[in-house]
């Protein structure tokens, strides 16, 4: 089915577009197998702030353009020494930034995968929420033969998804997977022909903007919280806190130091 998305914002190298509750991001720069360049990466943080203070947005979507790639990672073109350098000659790894953003947005994101998610591209999609992948997805990382490795979230949450061993022998020996192999290994949530990609990831997105945007919030934070450390306890508890200051409970404690008083916390319950 062919939908109107409106855009939300204009940028050089992603596209940001808007359909009925769902953000989609796009990579725009299927000449390069959309590798993304800090600028990318820039502009893709912009979007996400937009997706966490806009609520009308329930869902963000990321994919990349054209029907060759998701992504194919960092842009070798701008690798200098020090890493991927921005226009102004600064070297930087701000995809680290945007991983996070990803994990932490109290939203689902999912990636929508076309053809090749690889390298950084690869870990893209592994930190999103949920993957629907395309019949002719491929799958790998390459660092250990290209000059690189994520020894973050690319590893270990991998580690976590598919297990030690596969996650090793994905990193060790750089090959590629198939979309069937990946769903095989948990990789993906379920993969599709190319020509219905869009539609089950927006019917996806419809069934999750049915839930209750509260509880898929704590979910997400809490599925965080186990693997994240102390980051994710801070995420979950604040989840926690928000909840708390919707409650007479906290607004009396508010209340009486504006009010000059001792607050009377005993009128409240205490549940078993
Ligand atoms: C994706 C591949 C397999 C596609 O092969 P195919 O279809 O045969 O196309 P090609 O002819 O190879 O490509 C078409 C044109 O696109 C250019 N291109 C492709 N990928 C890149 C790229 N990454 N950078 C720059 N250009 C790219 C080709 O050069 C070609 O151009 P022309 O027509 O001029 O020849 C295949 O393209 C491939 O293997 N690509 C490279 C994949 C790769 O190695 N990516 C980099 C991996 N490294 C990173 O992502 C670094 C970041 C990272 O790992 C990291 C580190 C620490 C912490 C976090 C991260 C993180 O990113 O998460």
């Amino acid at each position: 089915m062919k939908r109107e998305w409106t855009t939300l914002k204009e940028y050089d190298e992603i596209l940001f577009d808007f359909y009925k509750g769902i953000a989609k991001i796009t990579i725009n720069r299927p000449r390069y197998r959309n590798a993304f360049t800090p600028k990318t990466v820039k502009e893709m943080i912009d979007a996400m702030h937009i997706c966490r203070e806009n609520s009308d947005i329930y869902v963000v979507v990321f994919t990349g353009a054209g029907d060759k790639a998701f992504c194919a990672g960092g842009d070798q073109n701008v690798k200098g020494i020090g890493g991927y350098v921005d226009d102004s000659g600064v070297p930087r790894l701000n995809v680290l930034d945007l991983q996070k953003m990803i994990r932490s947005i109290p939203k689902p994101v999912i990636a929508m995968v076309n053809g090749y998610a690889i390298g950084g591209g690869h870990v893209l999609h592994v930190v999103c929420d949920l993957t629907i992948a395309s019949e002719n997805a491929i799958f790998g990382q390459t660092g250990p033969k290209v000059g690189s490795f994520d020894g973050g979230f690319g590893s270990s949450y991998l580690a976590r998804i598919v297990g030690q061993k596969k996650a090793r022998e994905i990193w060790y020996l750089c090959r590629q997977y198939s979309a069937k192999e990946a769903l095989d290994m948990g990789l993906v949530n379920c993969v599709v022909p190319h020509d219905q990609l869009e539609d089950e990831t927006v019917k996806w997105c419809e069934e999750i903007m049915e839930k209750s945007p509260i509880a898929l919030r704590m979910i997400k934070a809490g599925l965080n919280a186990e693997l994240d450390g102390q980051a994710g306890i801070q995420e979950l508890a604040g989840n926690a806190t928000l909840l708390y200051y919707f409650t007479e409970e906290s607004q009396e404690g508010r209340k009486a130091f504006l009010e000059k008083r001792k607050p009377d916390f005993k009128k409240f319950p205490k549940f078993p």
